[in-house]
């Protein structure tokens, strides 16, 4: 993928896990929001209730294949060991992960997208090596317990400013009426979680989003 490529397909991130979907199937919410205009998913099974083992490799499997099916991007969240036996497109890290270097070494052939909340982690994970950069928290966010403060989309423009060329994309608090800001910033798109999981139609939220673009 060019990086041009990569950065259109970053402008409607899906990040969910099984936790996220209230009991609905999330191979069901993929396929709806991938309907409605999702460019690009991330598997990211934390969270009370959090898939392991055998069960996480069945539910990625699926997710997987779907992604495959309809020509979406098929993102790792911090497991390397399952980025592998899945075949991922890539994988995302942050920063209490490993090294996005050692990553970036380990795996020249995959996309590798690294969680930023500053101008100097920015900077490092551009030496590192990294293909693209979550920016966050951009709003108050219930997803991530452990999120950090929220930063707003000021850093976005503070990151530009400070010469990150990167591909950006804001996260945390982010739904069709708060995009607006994350991209008039400089990020060339949204990565959500609640704004499509926790919709009663997950398509027509993605839909929502997509019209922004
Ligand atoms: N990372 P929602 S915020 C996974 O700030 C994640 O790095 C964040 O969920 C960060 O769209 C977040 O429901 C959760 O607010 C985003």
């Amino acid at each position: 993928m060019t990086s041009e490529e990569l950065r259109k397909a970053l402008r409607l991130y899906l990040v969910m896990g099984s936790p996220n979907c209230g009991g609905a199937d999330p191979v069901e919410v993929l396929d709806a929001a991938i309907g409605g205009g999702v460019t690009m998913f991330q598997l990211r099974e934390k969270g009370p209730g959090a898939l392991q083992g055998p069960e996480l490799l069945a539910l990625g499997t699926r997710l997987r294949q779907l992604c495959r099916d309809r020509g979406v991007p098929f993102i790792v969240n911090d497991d390397e060991r399952l980025a592998l036996e899945l075949e991922a497109d890539g994988l995302h890290i942050g920063q209490e992960d490993a090294p996005a270097a050692e990553v970036r070494r380990r795996h020249p052939g995959l996309i590798v997208g690294v969680s930023a909340h500053d101008l100097a982690e920015a900077q490092s994970a551009v030496a590192a090596g990294a293909d693209y950069l979550g920016v966050g928290p951009m709003y108050v966010t219930r997803t991530k317990l452990d999120a950090r403060e929220v930063q707003g989309p000021a850093m976005i423009e503070r990151m530009r400013a400070g010469g990150i060329r990167l591909p950006l994309v804001g996260i945390g608090g982010i739904d069709a009426g708060s995009a607006g800001p994350v991209l008039h910033a400089g990020a060339d798109g949204v990565a959500v979680v609640s704004a499509i999981t926790a919709a009663s139609s997950p398509r027509a939220a993605a839909e929502g989003l997509r019209k922004l673009f």
